[in-house]
């Protein structure tokens, strides 16, 4: 099993309940190939598991570069058959099984596969300087880890097919204001805005947190009556947890509350 010592695109902190993940690949401007996914998806994993960890960041090292998409180097001479038989990039789906909320820190350029990877997070923030775009049509591909799909839902069809069609990219407030981006910071506050997310769904219980992100999530893959079923259940299966019990006696006793994540 992979020591976390041993990462060669990313670096690994964990902080006060936040694990971040931060994409280091700086001669590719934070460009993500095979490896940085295997190391991404690995470390997302065992940061998912850790007790201690309550929320994940994920981020790109420096002042400029989230990430300028997937490393073009590495797919400029692939074929089809090389993609079809290895499943390129088909890892990535390996995100979306973790259980604790994902908060993309967007620092700067998050452009093709560096957008797909902060869409795959369960909210995205950006310093003031990010830039968001989906550039593959110039060279000859299409998104591929998602592009087509997420951004349709965060910023509708129109806006979609301009930004992947025409190479539209949005500022962090022209993404903020179409839905795709949370929140704009400035750029030296970001990673501090992004810890005090984190340190806010740290301080809540862990169950409810996750049946949350699992609902809100379910709302793109079913339609809106088993969304609805889907959620009811969700929400009485709460008043099993001892958390629902300390939360709403805590509100009527007046006094914070301590949960315990059971
Ligand atoms: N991959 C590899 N290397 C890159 C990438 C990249 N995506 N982007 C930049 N680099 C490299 C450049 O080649 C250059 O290397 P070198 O120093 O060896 O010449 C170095 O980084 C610096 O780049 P620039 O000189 O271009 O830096 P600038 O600051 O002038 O420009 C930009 C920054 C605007 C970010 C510019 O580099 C750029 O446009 N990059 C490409 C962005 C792009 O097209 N991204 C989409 C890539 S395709 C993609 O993501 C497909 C996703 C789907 C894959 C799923 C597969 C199944």
């Amino acid at each position: 099993d992979q020591d976390a010592t041993n990462y060669r695109t990313i670096r690994v902190e964990v902080e006060d309940a936040a694990g971040t993940i931060t994409i280091c690949r700086p001669k590719a401007l934070n460009a993500v190939n095979t490896l940085a996914m295997e190391e991404i998806v690995h470390a997302a994993r065992a940061l998912d598991k850790r007790p201690d960890v309550k929320a994940l960041i994920i981020t790109g090292e420096g002042p400029k570069y989230f990430a300028a998409g997937a490393d073009i180097k590495e797919m400029a001479d692939q074929t089809y058959d090389e993609a079809y038989h290895k499943r390129f990039m088909e890892g990535w789906t390996g995100l979306a099984a973790v259980r604790k909320p994902i908060i993309a820190a967007v620092n700067g350029y998050a452009l093709g596969g560096g957008c797909e990877v902060a869409m795959m997070a369960d909210i995205i923030i950006a310093s003031e300087n990010a830039v968001f775009g989906q550039p593959e049509v110039n060279l000859g591909v299409i998104p591929g880890m998602g592009g087509t799909q997420r951004l349709i839902r965060a910023v509708g069809k129109s806006k979609a097919m301009d930004i992947i069609l025409c190479d539209v990219r949005l500022t962090a407030f022209e993404a903020q204001a179409s839905g795709l981006v949370s929140r704009v910071v400035y750029t030296d506050q970001l990673m501090a805005e992004a810890r005090s997310m984190a340190a806010r769904i740290a301080s809540l219980s862990a169950l409810a947190v996750a049946k949350a992100k699992d609902c809100i999530n379910r709302a793109y893959e079913v339609p809106l009556s088993e969304g609805l079923r889907y959620e009811q259940r969700e929400f009485w299966s709460a008043f099993a947890t001892e958390d629902q019990k300390e939360g709403m006696h805590a509100f009527l006793n007046k006094r914070n509350p301590s949960f315990k994540d059971r």
